[in-house]
């Protein structure tokens, strides 16, 4: 086993009221320990890819082999996605975002509210499974993407900063078909603490970008 399912860093429960306990068990346990196990079998194929991080992997598609390209998309993001998703949600988080991503937001959003509305609507109005995203761009500018399937805004050139699970299996136990519902709650489990540190991190890459403007 190349790639390790990361663990919870937090109890299964920890988000209740918004993520119920068996949602976020079989998210963690079953589909995201799946994704790991595929892309670990296609990776056994090609044995010289096995030292590659997740994100080298998926930066540049085009150059995984083609027998494994389609596993290593799904199940290389898939199991991306998931490792900053549990990271990027805590017990009791939630409230108005500060720091970095505030101003970020603010300078192009206009006000919070704005931001959550627009990515809210994005997500529910997104078709079938996938994921909506606050992705950085090169210019170093932000902007609200939904993504197919498990498609990591990274293998587009652009930074996935912060990312909701529009999947059923993220929200169908409790919410049933109310996708809406279950984007509206999700806010109150976010930890902007991680989602800064994301933003640092995106920033580091483009400040000769942001001098430049
Ligand atoms: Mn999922």
């Amino acid at each position: 086993m190349v790639h390790q399912l990361p663990p919870l860093p937090y109890d299964y429960s920890a988000l209740e009221p918004v993520i119920d306990t068996q949602t976020m068990k079989l998210h963690h346990d079953m589909h995201h320990a799946a994704y790991v196990k595929n892309l670990n079998t296609a990776l056994e194929k090609h044995p010289n890819l096995q030292s590659k991080k997740v994100e080298e992997l998926l930066r540049d598609l085009n150059a995984i082999p083609e027998d494994i390209r389609a596993t290593v998309r799904n199940n290389g993001g898939g199991h991306m996605n998931h490792s900053m998703f549990w990271k990027i949600m805590k017990p009791r988080g939630g409230g108005d975002p500060a720091g970095a991503v505030s101003k970020l937001i603010h300078d192009t959003f206009g006000s919070f509210n704005d931001f959550k509305t627009k990515f809210n609507d994005a997500g529910a109005k997104h078709f079938g499974s996938g994921w909506v995203w606050l992705a950085g761009k090169p210019t170093g500018e932000v902007q609200i993407i939904t993504t197919p399937n498990q498609d990591n805004p990274i293998s587009q050139g652009l930074f996935p900063i912060l990312g909701n699970d529009l999947w059923e299996h993220a929200y169908y136990l409790k919410y049933n078909n109310r996708r809406p519902e279950y984007l509206a709650a999700w806010w109150n489990v976010v930890n902007w603490e991680e989602v800064n540190r994301r933003v640092e991190i995106f920033l580091s890459y483009h400040e000769p970008a942001l001098a430049a403007r």
